[in-house]
């Protein structure tokens, strides 16, 4: 049995990523919530990770911490997901807009923190941040575009894990009512409809931590 060490599902978007893509393929797994940034709670975290950060995995003996590389490891152990596509161009693709989200972002990470039951009225943005927010539209219109007439819902057609690097963003977006263009804006919708998004907000929902911090943005 699998064991996914996740933080609080309000907050930790790092978290949602192997979540999400193990929910979504109904893959058995047990969850282990540690609430983040309370007394104790690094050393617990450590127990599962080198890092002291959440997401981690245990799979009987191995151990996997960081999200994209759960999210390698998912897609390898478990091939009928199908998490990389098949096509090199486009699996070259779905690996450099993932490391992209994975390593960049940073303007966009901390003005819009992920607060998943948070929806406030769109606002302007420094001229930084509506960057990132126009990179990621940009990338989800390029990808959809290059699947042509019979584009998918998702980035490369069926849900993998380029989406699941990129569905934090979706709770981040409707959080804070940004304005997309149309077909970054239907992929968006396509993330949040999906019955695991909706798992994972329902959870946040119900979580009773608040972190005042990223609640006054
Ligand atoms: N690059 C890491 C980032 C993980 C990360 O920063 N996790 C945050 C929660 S979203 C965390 O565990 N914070 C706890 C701490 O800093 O003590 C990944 O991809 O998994």
């Amino acid at each position: 049995m699998l064991t996914l060490v996740i933080g609080n599902k309000n907050y930790s978007s790092w978290s949602l990523r192997p979540w999400v893509y193990l929910a979504h393929h109904g893959i058995r797994f047990e969850e282990r919530r540690i609430p983040l940034y309370v007394p104790g709670s690094h050393e617990a975290l450590l127990e599962h990770a080198p890092t002291g950060l959440a997401p981690s995995l245990q799979d009987g003996d191995v151990r996997v911490w960081e999200s994209i590389a759960i999210l390698e490891y998912l897609a390898e152990r478990f091939p009928a997901t199908c998490g990389w596509p098949s096509d090199a161009s486009a699996r070259a693709r779905a690996r450099a807009i993932s490391a992209e989200m994975h390593a960049g972002f940073r303007n966009l990470r901390q003005a819009l923190p992920m607060n998943c039951r948070r929806v406030v009225p769109a606002r302007d943005w420094p001229a930084e941040v509506q960057a990132d927010i126009d990179r990621v539209a940009a990338i989800w219109t390029g990808c959809l575009e290059a699947q042509g007439a019979d584009a998918g819902s998702f980035l490369f057609g069926a849900f993998g894990v380029a989406d699941a690097m990129f569905a934090p963003v979706a709770f981040r977006f409707r959080t804070y009512s940004v304005a997309l263009p149309p077909k970054a804006r239907a992929y968006c919708g396509a993330l949040l409809a999906l019955p695991a998004m909706q798992s994972w907000l329902a959870g946040a929902v119900a979580e009773t931590e608040t972190m005042p911090k990223y609640d006054s943005v």
